[in-house]
Order: structure tokens, then sequence, then C-alpha cells
């Protein structure tokens, strides 16, 4: 077994113990007796010197012009690349999904940084006509200061990465807090960052617990803005808090992702489509696929097809190549989709066709894994259909219309991702005019976000930010309108001109 990797908070360049000099262990979901690291457990004192540090730094990194801002991104990125394989494979370990997407997680921060290091040559302002004669207006963008992140598990790199490169190119600098159960991949960026040379202070992570590192970042004065990924009930409870500091919060929170399948659709396409939007990451993105709407006229043969096919996943240990699906992340996490999944036996009464237990003996005994699990006979409304799982279930729904369809598609409080497959061009744009959500795909899967178009929901999912692509650069800088007065003279707007 690899050894454990030891690390300590990185705080203004430098690698420091908490103040209160206590450590966690972090376990392989897939083989608990794997101790992939440990770390510590951080409080507000840690915060407060990784908070000072980033305020220290961002005097002199505001100032650096952002083309040379953006070389050093690029160069985090450039090492990222040359660490892909063992930052992939520590991730599986660290959280449980296969190395196939752990390296596409890689992959993601990989083109974050190109992308934010090409940002540092436009972050266009404007410039406009003025009213006045020999007089020049434009706004510009001003970085905010210091930025704190509150990262998920599901997305150990990609997610910190599409927060830090963006509000690092603008000028700003980081402190983050990786989850409780990913600290060593935030761990190894923060290596990358040292290794790419950037100032002491401008990235700073502090790993423990949300009510404790969490809960100082968001508190802390000389913080100004958070941005936050993770479940609806912590993000609402963040986002009051920030509202009442009067301090900026990004939340991307939950999904209740739907694929429709009209009957006129390329069926094997979907097949492969919902198999990967559901199972892929044990279900565990915000994006994934957990309701499946489907046109009556296809439903029971297509139901018949999935069923075939899901059976065949193979469940196990993520680092063997030839695994489709990896454990849940944590006990707790397998003990929700279990609860879930009784919920829809017992209290939705929908049908088990699929899974639906933990799975025993050998080395699953070792982690936390459960079988891929489909109900049909899921109507719109029951607990299974509403309520976000996060695990490898996915509901049924079966509907007569492409207008039932988008109805039960949009009755959700949440609004990330959606997708339909179909080959009517009509429908297909009816549907992307229609249908409530951040983002719509056209004949594929509701999960394989691209980092250069806007990432984020609408309704619960989240509070109206979108992150990646070139808005995100409104959550990280401040607008400022500038006028440059050249004739020599007092102008009056709105009046010497009227
Ligand atoms: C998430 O689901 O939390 O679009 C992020 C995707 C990935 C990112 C998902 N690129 O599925």
């Amino acid at each position: 077994m690899p050894e454990p990797k030891h690390f300590k908070n990185y705080i203004g360049g430098a690698w420091v113990e908490a103040a209160g000099g206590e450590r966690y262990e972090n376990r392989n979901p897939a083989d608990t007796e794997d101790l992939v690291s440990t770390q510590p457990s951080s409080d507000g004192r840690d915060v407060d010197a990784a908070v000072a540090a980033a305020r220290e730094a961002f005097e002199g990194w505001r100032l650096v012009p952002a083309p040379e801002r953006g070389l050093l991104i690029m160069k985090a990125a450039e090492i990222l690349k040359a660490r892909k394989e063992e930052i992939s494979q520590m991730m599986t370990r660290e959280m449980g999904k296969v190395i196939a997407e752990t390296r596409g997680d890689t992959q993601e921060a990989i083109d974050c940084g190109m992308y934010a290091a090409g940002e540092g040559r436009r972050l266009f302002g404007r410039h406009t006509p003025v009213e006045m004669r020999n007089k020049f207006g434009m706004a510009i963008r001003r970085p905010v200061g210091v930025c704190g992140m509150i990262t998920p598990w599901n997305f150990p790199i990609a997610i910190p990465s599409w927060k830090m490169f963006p509000a690092l190119i603008c000028g700003n600098t980081c402190v983050i807090k990786p989850a409780t159960l990913t600290p060593a991949s935030v761990a190894n960026f923060m290596e990358v960052f040292e290794e790419a040379g950037f100032p002491p202070g401008v990235v700073n992570m502090v790993t423990g617990g949300g009510s404790s590192v969490g809960k100082a970042i968001i508190e802390h004065p000389d913080v100004n803005r958070v941005s936050f990924t993770g479940s609806v009930e912590i993000g609402n409870m963040l986002a009051g808090q920030c509202g009442a500091l009067g301090k900026p919060f990004s939340a991307e929170l939950g999904g209740k992702n739907a694929q429709i399948v009209m009957d006129d659709a390329n069926l094997p396409l979907a097949l492969d489509g919902v198999l990967w939007g559901a199972f892929g990451t044990t279900g565990q993105r915000c994006t994934a696929t957990s309701r499946l709407i489907l046109h009556e006229k296809i439903h029971d043969g297509f139901v018949e097809k999935l069923v075939a096919r899901a059976k065949k996943l193979k469940v196990g240990n993520g680092l063997d190549e030839s695994v489709d699906m990896g454990p849940a992340v944590s006990e707790d996490q397998l003990k929700t989709d279990l609860y879930y999944i009784e919920v829809g036996q017992k209290e939705d009464k929908a049908e088990l066709v699929l899974g639906g237990k933990r799975l025993t003996g050998g080395a699953y005994d070792k982690g936390f894994f459960i079988e891929p699990t489909i109900f049909t006979g899921v109507k719109p409304g029951m607990r299974l259909e509403q309520e976000e799982i996060f695990g490898p279930v996915l509901s049924v729904i079966k509907v007569g219309s492409f207008e039932e369809a988008i109805r039960v598609q949009n009755d959700t409080a949440f609004g990330l991702s959606s997708s339909i497959y179909t080959e009517n061009v009509n429908l297909a744009f009816k549907a992307i005019q229609d249908i409530e959500a951040g983002i719509t795909y056209i004949n594929g899967p509701t999960i394989g976000a691209e980092v250069h178009l806007p990432f984020g929901g609408v309704k619960g999912t989240g509070n109206g930010h979108r992150e990646a692509s070139w808005t995100v650069l409104d959550f990280y800088t401040e607008w400022k309108s500038v006028y440059v007065e050249f004739s020599g003279k007092l102008q009056r707007a709105q009046i010497d001109n009227q």
C-alpha cells in the first residue's frame, strides 16, 4: 500500500501545523485499511493566520500585471499536467471515483488554468462615449481582495481550480478550506502553486471542519467574498450569514437533473448517455442524472435494455482500470443512499427494478460499495423524484408527451443540468427555450460541462452566480467607472449639454 501523505496547512508560503496541534485521518472509501493522508484539524486561529498572509500578499499581487499573473497560472497548469497521473491516483484513493474520472478531474483543472492564464491578456473592461467633448469614459475591473473558497469532495481539484484560478488572474489572493474528505488533493494543488513560484500568501489552505474552519472564513472581516460548492442546507445557511455581514457569496448547490428521452430519439445513444450520467462518479455529481423521463412509446423497451446494461456495470476499487463505478465517498453517503432506497420502496412505493443493496463479501467489506439502483413507476412529486440523493439511484418517470416531459423536468426545487434526446430539431430548440436549468444538453447526458462555458443553475441550485468561463470574472472583480476630463474646464453632465 502506498505511504500516507502527511501534510500541514499551507499559509504564507510555508507548511505549518495547526495552532491547536490536532490532526485527523483520511481513509480510502474503497478500502478503509488504506490511510491516504493525515492533516491538521484547524480552527479560527489558523484561518486568522491564513487571512493575514493573504491580505499582506494582496497588496503586491494586485499590482502584478495580469499577463504576468497569467504566466504563473500557466506554469501551474503545466505542473498539473506533468503530475496528472500521480495526483489522479491519489484522488481515486481519497474519494473513490474511477481513475478515468479522476484523470478527467485533474484535466479539468489543467483546462481551467490554461483558460484563466489567457484571460490575463483580456480581462476586458469597456469603453463608451460620454456626453461631453474632450472627456473619456470607461469601466475597468478591480480585484476584490481576499477570497474564501469552501469546496466539496466530489471534484477535489477541478472545483478548487475553477474558483482559485479565476480569482487569482483577477489579482485576488485566496484562502481555501478543502472538504474534510478530500484534503490531500488540495494539498497537491498547493504544492503545484508552490512549485510554480507563486509569491507567499497568494494562495493559502487551511484543513479542518466546516463548523471551525468554514465558519471562521465566513465570519472573518478581512475575507471579502466567499465561493461555496456543496449541500443546499449548508449553502443556504452560509448565504444567510454572508448576507447579514454584507459579504458577497457565490453558491453552487444541489441538482435533481433529468434526462428526457423522446419516442423519436436515437435510443442506443440515449442509453449510453443515461448510464454515464446516472452511474458515473457513483452518482455523486451535482450534474448527475437522477431522473430519467421516458416517453411512454419507448418506455418498456428502454427500461429493459437499461437494466440489462446497468446490471453489467463493474463496481469496485476505482484504481482497477476495468471498474465502472467506485464506492460511495463515505459511510454517511452510503447510509443516505440506502435511506432513499428505503423511502422509494416503502414511502413512494415505486418499483425497484435493479440493485438497492450495499455490496458485501470479499474486498467489498473493506469499503462503502453499493449496487447501481433503478426505480421505475416513479411519479412526479415523490420524494425519490424531488430530493437530491447524490448516489447511484436513478428514478424512471413515464410521460405521454413532450409538454408533459418538460413539466416534469421543471417541477423541482433545482435547476442545474438537463438533457433531451430527440432527433426533432423543433423539439430540441423548444427544450432549450422551456427547460428551467443553467445547462441543457441536446443528445448528450447531463454531465460533462466544459470550463469555458458558464456553470451554475437556477432556482434552489444557486444564488444567481455562474462559475467558470468569462462570467465568473464578475464575482472576482468589482467594476469601477472612470471619467477622464481632458477639456481643462468644468463640464457638468446632464446640465451643460441640455
Ligand atoms: C459537479 O457536478 O459538482 O459537468 C461538477 C460535469 C463536470 C463538473 C461537475 N465537468 O459533470
